[in-house]
């Protein structure tokens, strides 16, 4: 007793000789996938309107679920009851759950911060319940995901600096006490600690070395792509990411468009998770390799093409941007699983190609070439 294994198998295999880029190998319980990769959000345990089998078929290596949806509804009592989320969910591959500490932020009423935790009134009923970081550590081991996050409160944008540092120095010590929480994880189960410090670069430092001393298996930057523009978020990253140990997995939370991901990447980040494939998808907005669509424009009401010409996807292989319109136009349930699934592909396969060309150190000429053609959002 008392000794804890929080050695995580992670590998860097290659780096980009002018950028932080790297690729690597991030071995699970549940399986093990290729970094960088990129995270779709299954915030209910479902990733909207698509199976786990048509997940894994556009190459999702690991989803993320939410503490805060699942503790609501249906009850980690339930999950846990299930099985645990792989179970529950029929997902065998690796999943990570998010603490909490940015949903009570983002989606309740009235959220009080106190040293001890977040009081908070759910967005569905109103009713009251109290987070802690033992609290969300204890909720997500019911949960079971593979990869766990440290409780913290994400701070919005713009925030005073004397606010940002007692936040961020609060959030240290509630990455303290989930790491404690965490003392007894099932095998499988990794916690990741969360670096805030908002907009300031020295906070950002401090916050980095602080929580890196705590020695998590995994870093998480957090309290970025909160409204800042996205320069400042990447001058974040800049200062941010040297800070954290080389040999453990950096995670970027929340984040973000295919060029935060490009950006991202090239200053040494791991893994992203984003609701901006999904979302989009759900509203008629195709990612393309020319860059942003809107398929219900009346532009394609007789375009027969796929809706990506460089697009290998089941859909675009398929489908045209005529009948996608159609569908969506109509609210059709299959329009929306066709653009979802397409949205996510091309995600994924944006990085299988940045792992690519990380690999054969050609990341300079492929972001040039993808940008080249790529019209901003
Ligand atoms: N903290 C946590 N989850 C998050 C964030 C954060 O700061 C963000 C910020 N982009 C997204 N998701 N716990
Ligand atoms: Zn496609």
């Amino acid at each position: 007793m008392g000794f804890i294994e929080m050695t995580i198998n992670f590998s860097v295999e290659s780096r980009s000789s002018d950028s932080p880029a790297r690729t690597g190998t991030l071995e699970l319980e549940n399986g093990m996938f290729e970094t960088p990769i990129f995270m779709p959000v299954g915030t209910r345990a479902t990733v909207k309107s698509l199976s786990p089998e048509e997940l894994k078929k556009c190459g999702t290596g690991i989803l993320l679920a939410n503490t805060y949806h699942l503790y609501l509804r249906p009850g980690a009592d339930v999950v846990a009851e299930a099985g645990g989320l792989h179970e529950f969910m029929n997902w065998s591959r690796p999943i990570l759950t998010d603490s909490g500490g940015f949903q009570v932020f983002s989606l309740s009423d009235m959220n009080e911060v106190t040293e001890d935790g977040v009081q908070f009134q759910s967005h569905l009923d109103g009713s009251k319940h109290f987070i802690t970081p033992e609290k969300s550590v204890e909720i997500q081991k019911k949960l079971g995901a593979d990869i766990i996050m440290a409780f913290d409160e994400c701070v919005s944008y713009p925030a005073d600096r004397e606010y940002v540092e007692k936040s961020l120095n609060r959030t240290l010590r509630w990455a303290e006490r989930s790491l404690k929480a965490a003392e007894d994880l099932q095998d499988h189960q990794h916690i990741f600690g969360i670096v805030q410090g908002g907009t300031y670069p020295d906070l950002r430092k401090k916050s980095a070395r602080r929580t890196r001393k705590l020695d998590f298996p995994g870093y998480a930057i957090g309290g970025l792509s909160v409204g800042e523009e996205n320069k400042l978020m990447y001058q974040m990253l800049d200062v941010t990411v040297p800070e954290l140990p080389s040999k453990k997995p950096r995670y970027l939370m929340g984040v973000g468009t295919p060029r935060d991901l490009i950006e991202g990447v090239k200053r040494g980040v791991d893994m992203f998770d984003c609701v901006l494939p999904t979302r989009l998808a759900r509203h008629g907005s195709l990612y393309t390799s020319r860059g942003r669509i809107n398929i219900t424009n009346a532009a394609f009401k007789k375009d027969f093409n796929p809706p990506d010409k460089d697009c290998s996807c089941y859909v675009c292989r398929n489908y045209s941007s005529a009948y996608l319109r159609h569908l969506i136009k109509r609210n059709e349930l299959y329009g929306l699983r066709l653009a979802s699934y397409h949205n996510l592909y091309f995600f994924l396969d944006l990085m299988r190609k940045l792992r690519y060309n990380i690999r054969r150190d050609t990341l300079d000429d492929f972001v040039e070439s993808f940008y080249s053609g790529w019209a901003e959002e």
